[in-house]
């Protein structure tokens, strides 16, 4: 817990530097405790105060026990649902003290779980190509596969998988970053084609995730000659 809060004790008068900031794991049971916001706030633990959330919003993620002070979530908190693909996720929250009248602004960032697959737009795409294309010819572009993770559990990569060495020995695959961000997946041709000696590959296209050690198989694209 990060505390950029500089009020010591009770008072009418209190006025606080900033905002209290707490993390907390998204996916967490219902109940789980963030922060002891009266302790946080340097109020004395027997003083008869009342503590509510403001706005409707903030009540959506959090509770705040009106007696003790101690904020929790409501429910379960799914990170992707208010910041999918984010970097980061900060909800807010104001706390009113009563009779106190204290106004305590409370920021809560979301911490990602990778608890998604990457998916494409597509999981099948059929796609046709001359057999008079010459190699080391870019040819179709692959669209990106999405993930409601932030940037740090989401695509990392793509490759080839499965397919016969021939169909390696004939396709590869280009994957540059691209300048809007994400990347730019094309399929390239290695060789020359022969529609009389096959007129029909069938190549799969799989995303790398970090943290994970196996190759999320999601898409299969068809070449027909
Ligand atoms: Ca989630
Ligand atoms: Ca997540
Ligand atoms: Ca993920």
């Amino acid at each position: 817990m990060l505390a950029l809060f500089s009020a010591t004790s009770a008072g009418a008068e209190q006025r606080h530097a900033g905002p209290l900031i707490y993390r907390v794991v998204e996916e967490q049971p219902a109940g789980t405790v963030i922060a002891d916001i009266r302790r946080d706030c340097g109020l004395a633990s027997n003083d008869t105060l009342s503590f509510s959330l403001l706005a409707d919003k903030a009540r959506a993620h959090f509770r705040i026990d009106a007696a003790t002070g101690v904020l929790s979530t409501s429910k379960v908190i799914d990170r992707e649902v208010p910041c999918s693909g984010q970097p980061v996720c900060r909800q807010t929250a104001d706390v009113v003290v009563r009779p106190l009248m204290h106004f305590v602004k409370v920021i809560v960032e979301i911490v990602d779980l990778n608890d998604n697959s990457p998916a494409f737009p597509r999981d099948h795409v059929t796609e046709y190509v001359s057999e008079a294309t010459l190699p080391d010819q870019l040819l179709f572009l692959i669209q990106s596969a999405y993930d409601v993770d932030g940037p740090e559990f989401g695509v990392v990569g793509y490759r080839l998988v499965g397919g016969s060495a021939a169909t390696s020995d004939t396709f590869r695959l280009s994957v540059d970053s691209s300048p809007a961000g994400g990347f730019d997946v094309r399929l390239v041709l290695r060789q020359a084609l022969d529609r009389e000696r096959r007129g029909f590959y069938q190549l799969q296209v799989s995303v790398i995730q970090l943290n994970s050690n196996r190759c999320v198989v999601i898409a299969n694209n068809d070449a027909a000659i």
